[in-house]
């Protein structure tokens, strides 16, 4: 068996990208979990992330466990918004670096923490260089992180921050605008990033339309993330359309 990052791959290779569903687990009744997830799947979502900035509640290992026997061999990744977000039950875990701030703590701090965790549960690792993009008004992971975003208006502080996490050996990049973002990352700079890298090119933060989502792929971005739209459950019926504009293949 491959492993969880060759399977991402694959699914780029197959489809020109991949539909990722993010499920914040404070978002996400547990009882509706298994429905949603076979939902989400028969309407072509590849991947599924879990994560979120904070955890109100105490059961993320049950959670993590639900999403993977409902999500059978889609994979399932982990994408902590902190060390309290890690379970055995996942495929892998984004290990993350916010390569975008200066903050010592979310460049290295937090991955020392978590590594002896990480070894204990197992877990397959997939590095990533993390980057906060401007959008507008002031996001949580913006707020959180402490952390200034690269302005929207600078793609070449976006490429060069990428170019360094593929020469420092990550395996993925990921161009954030925030959960539930007021404007998304900006094509011109996706553009910039997937001209220049090799390494898979994940972008999200703000996307609530097919339309928006099919411009991402055409930039370049070849993992979608669709978190906060797909909270409502009145907008579940859209996803075969998210699903149709993000497989251009
Ligand atoms: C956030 O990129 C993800 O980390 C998804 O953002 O919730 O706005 O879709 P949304």
């Amino acid at each position: 068996m491959g492993t969880t990052l060759s399977r991402l791959k694959e699914i780029i290779q197959q489809k020109g990208a991949g539909f990722v569903l993010l499920l914040d687990p404070d978002k996400s009744s547990l009882p509706q979990l298994p429905d949603t997830i076979h939902q989400a799947i028969e309407a072509g979502v590849d991947v599924f992330f879990l994560g979120g900035s904070f955890l109100f509640q105490n059961n993320f290992d049950t959670f993590v466990q639900t999403v993977k026997q409902a999500a059978g061999d889609h994979p399932v990744i982990l994408f902590p918004g902190s060390i309290y977000q890690l379970s055995a039950h996942a495929d892998a875990v984004l290990y993350l670096s916010l390569i975008s701030s200066r903050n010592p703590e979310h460049l290295i701090g937090t991955q020392v923490l978590a590594a002896p965790l990480v070894w204990k549960l197992g877990l397959e690792t997939i590095s990533c260089g993390y980057m906060i993009i401007e959008s507008g008004k002031l996001t949580s992971a913006q707020f959180l992180s402490n952390s200034s975003p690269i302005p929207r208006n600078k793609p070449d502080i976006a490429l060069a921050h990428a170019l360094a996490a593929q020469y420092l050996g990550m395996q993925t990049v990921y161009l954030e605008s925030g959960s539930g973002a007021e404007l998304t990352v900006p094509e011109e700079m996706i553009q910039q990033i997937a001209q220049h890298i090799r390494i898979p090119l994940i972008v999200g933060g703000g996307i609530r339309s097919p339309e928006t989502a099919a411009a991402k792929v055409q930039a370049g971005a070849q993992l979608v993330v669709v978190g906060n739209f797909f909270e409502k459950s009145d907008h579940i019926h859209l996803m075969r359309e998210f699903a149709s504009a993000i497989h251009q293949k």
